[in-house]
């Protein structure tokens, strides 16, 4: 069937067959089949429907997400391989959508996939920025921002005809709304729909991603969260939100007014999730325009509060949004009525100003309005919503203690494993059977070949394997050379202090200093970051920086690169996570405790038999309690201690520092040897931030750290009990499939 349409494509587009055929033209035939595929498999239906809407959906490229879950991706791998063509060259054609930052739009992702592949009936909701996130190029040892054009004349985008007008203060905007068919596996499809607007002008970038940033219909859909230090930064980032919001709330309304459904009881038939703060406007853009249909503000009101669930993705301070008054004056004039009336009923019914809307310094606080109008609060993983619950949104709890719940994170199985270690997933196939591909938990099948030496000897034939399509990857397109035989430790995730990439920069130094003085490791090392830092955070560029400056010292230096190298992976994505992933053996999860709040990377290392460095933050708890203290690498303080250390603010780095041992590290940063390599300028920055500052407190867990790593890689030189350790996780992983997480969520929260 495959064979016959996909040439029929062919034919008709470019006179061609598969084996004349171009890669581009094979793709692009590959887009249509695809497309015309999902619309025979029709859409899943419902009395009540979802809305997710979130300000990033890191969706990664669909072609074989598509393919395999349309159940034709081995198909066409073969038909193609009949012609001569390679469906991983295929792939390369198509361009990865940037629409998301790290951890909160991939999980979007994840969910969609899993939301279609349950048959739920659920939709996502956001912006088609043409740019996406920044794409990083490396000059001089340092991060580069430059724009990431992904929008093609053919993609998986399909324009329909539906257009709103969304108002500002002083003028309005019209949108058009983008879908892309969001496949189940072996089910019936869902949408994203992305909103855009048709004045762009992508000319108005020309440096690097700087742009005019007075220019709204100019510029509105333009970036993901452009560069916000500035004033004109942080309004534009309201007027996106609002945008989002006003647009999700017009399309729930006439797909409500489409259905026929009573207004009066819509919330029968929607929910809405607001995926972070970024959409909390959502709430008083749906109850004007519930006045606007003819209902009172206080019913309006109550249909809302039952209509909207907030999931909170963080407890660090400065990432709860606060906007001031004065800026959604002046950006939506139209909303400060209700809001000053939401704010009104929560002042007047408790006095207790940490739970009020608008604070004293008129700011709005954006997850308070949350938690306040909408039914359900959930965290994302167990840690993180006790630590809500009990410190950072202790008020809300003792307020409302029904409404807050747990939704532990997942990933959807069919990317992070299936197709980005296919051969894993077939060997898993064939122990066990494929019914673990619907059913995660049937993973734990596999733990009766714990004492079976030939499992687990496959299991390090696979990995070696994967280290070394890796291996060639970086080559063609780093042209860096890596020893696919030393042990793989790899530590990719957005560039953040309280993640602690830094942490492992003084271990490296550490390392470095042990190899100059003549202990060398049995086992080779390569330590293998992928980090984007915003542009405007400062320590995290110097971190970068310093990263950058020890891979050209160390890989230079032939006394020790042959036992330990250094790789930062360029522009770190969606597509080279999922190459980089299968090929780890050492899944650094190293964050300070209490601040990282799941985390989702760690799932999918461990799905792929990687054994987990971590402290006890976020789904790493949940990832020792399921695979037992001999299983996993723990250390580092504990959140209760951390917590105490912050409350007491007697947290000094200064006295860790004094200690000959971690001084030598830190000292490291600004040696001659770095300076050479380095920008002074940079390493003393992050030098004295080390010594003078430390936020999140690396010099606290530094020799810890060092042990335990060094103990991990020594426990790595008996492969077969490495292997038994790999094959636990394996085994346990199935409880962090995107599939129970988002059964829950429908359980419990949506009912769908
Ligand atoms: C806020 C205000 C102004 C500008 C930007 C922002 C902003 C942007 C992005 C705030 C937060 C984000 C993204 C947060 C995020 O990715 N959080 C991660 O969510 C994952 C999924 O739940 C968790 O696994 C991670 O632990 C969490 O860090």
């Amino acid at each position: 069937m495959v064979e016959k349409n996909l040439n029929e494509i062919l034919k008709k587009r470019f006179k061609k067959t598969i084996n004349k055929a171009s890669s581009e033209e094979i793709y692009s035939a590959l887009l249509e089949l695809t497309k015309g595929i999902a619309k025979e498999k029709g859409t899943n239906q419902g009395k009540r429907k979802l809305y997710y809407i979130s300000a990033e959906f890191l969706i990664g490229k669909l072609l074989s997400n598509n393919l395999i879950n349309l159940g034709i991706y081995d198909e066409v791998k073969e038909v193609l391989a009949k012609g001569g063509k390679d469906l991983t060259e295929i792939e390369e054609i198509e361009l990865e959508p940037s629409l998301g930052n790290g951890g909160l739009g991939r999980l979007a992702a994840c969910f969609l996939d899993s939301i279609a592949t349950l048959g739920l009936n659920g939709d996502g909701v956001g912006l088609n920025y043409h740019f996406g996130l920044f794409q990083q190029i490396f000059e001089d040892n340092k991060q580069k921002a430059i724009k990431n054009p992904w929008l093609t004349k053919e993609s998986w985008l399909t324009k329909s005809n539906i257009k709103f007008e969304v108002p500002f203060g002083g003028f309005s905007v019209t949108s058009t709304l983008y879908d892309i068919d969001v496949t189940g596996y072996d089910q019936a499809s869902n949408k994203l729909r992305l909103f855009d607007i048709d004045t762009i002008d992508e000319s108005l970038v020309k440096e690097g991603i700087d742009f005019d940033k007075e220019n709204i219909k100019k510029n509105l859909t333009l970036f993901l969260y452009p560069d916000d230090s500035d004033e004109a930064g942080h309004l534009l980032r309201i007027y996106q939100q609002y945008f989002m919001v006003s647009n999700a709330a017009q399309l729930i309304l006439l797909e409500a007014e489409e259905n026929g459904y009573d207004l009066h009881k819509l919330h029968e038939h929607v929910v809405v999730q607001i995926n972070d703060t970024h959409p909390s406007m959502v709430i008083p853009e749906l109850i004007r325009l519930l006045g606007e249909k003819g209902i009172l503000m206080s019913e309006a009101i109550e249909i809302v509060s039952k209509t909207c669930a907030y999931t909170n993705h963080t407890i660090l301070a400065e990432a709860l949004e606060k906007w001031p008054m004065a800026y959604l004056q002046k950006v939506v004039p139209h909303l400060l009525p209700i809001i000053r009336e939401l704010d009104n009923q929560v002042k007047s019914k408790f006095k207790d100003e940490q739970v009020a809307i608008i604070d004293k310094d008129k700011r709005v606080h954006m997850a308070h309005m949350d938690i306040h109008y909408g039914y359900s609060v959930n965290g994302v993983a167990a840690l993180h919503t006790e630590i809500l619950k009990n410190e950072e949104l202790k008020a809300f709890y003792d307020i409302y203690p029904g409404k807050f719940n747990n939704k532990t994170n997942g990933i959807t199985f069919r990317r992070w494993l299936i197709h980005c270690n296919n051969e894993l997933s077939s060997y898993i196939t064939e122990l066990i059977g494929d019914g673990y591909k619907k059913d995660a938990s049937k993973l734990e099948n596999l733990s009766k070949f714990i004492d079976d030496k030939a499992v687990l000897n496959k299991l390090g034939q696979i990995k070696k394997e994967n280290k070394l399509t890796l291996k060639n990857y970086l080559k063609e397109t780093q042209s860096i050379d890596i020893d696919e035989n030393s042990i793989f430790d790899i530590q990719i995730k957005r560039l953040h202090e309280y993640k602690r990439q830094q942490m492992n920069v003084l271990y490296i130094i550490y390392k470095y200093l042990d190899i100059k003085k003549g202990n060398k490791p049995t086992t080779p090392i390569t330590m293998i970051f992928g980090a984007k830092a915003a542009p405007a955070y400062v320590i995290a560029q110097d971190i970068i920086h310093t990263i950058l400056c020890l891979q050209e010292m160390i890989n230079n230096d032939t006394e020790v690169n042959k036992y330990l190298k250094v790789i930062m992976i360029e522009n770190y994505n969606v597509t080279k996570a999922s190459k980089l992933i299968p090929a780890c053996d050492v899944s650094e999860q190293i964050s300070l405790a209490s601040k990282e709040a799941s985390g989702t990377g760690n799932m999918k290392f461990m799905l792929n038999g990687a054994l987990t460095l971590g402290t006890e933050d976020g789904a790493n708890v949940e990832i020792h309690e399921l695979v037992g203290d001999d299983n996993i690498y723990i250390f580092g303080q504990s959140s209760e201690v951390v917590i105490e250390h912050y409350k007491k603010a007697d947290y000094v780095a200064k006295k860790f520092y004094k200690k000959p041992s971690i001084k030598k590290l830190v000292d490291f940063i600004i040696s001659d040897e770095m300076l050479e390599v380095g920008d002074e300028e940079n390493l003393t920055r992050l030098h004295k931030e080390l010594i003078n500052k430390d936020w999140f407190m690396t010099l606290l867990d530094i020799e810890d750290y060092i042990k335990t790593k060094d103990l991990m890689f020594k426990d790595y030189e008996d492969r077969e009990a490495w292997n038994k350790k790999v094959l636990i996780n394996i085994s346990k992983a199935g409880f962090f499939s995107s599939d129970r997480t988002i059964a829950q969520y429908n359980k419990e929260i949506w009912k769908l």
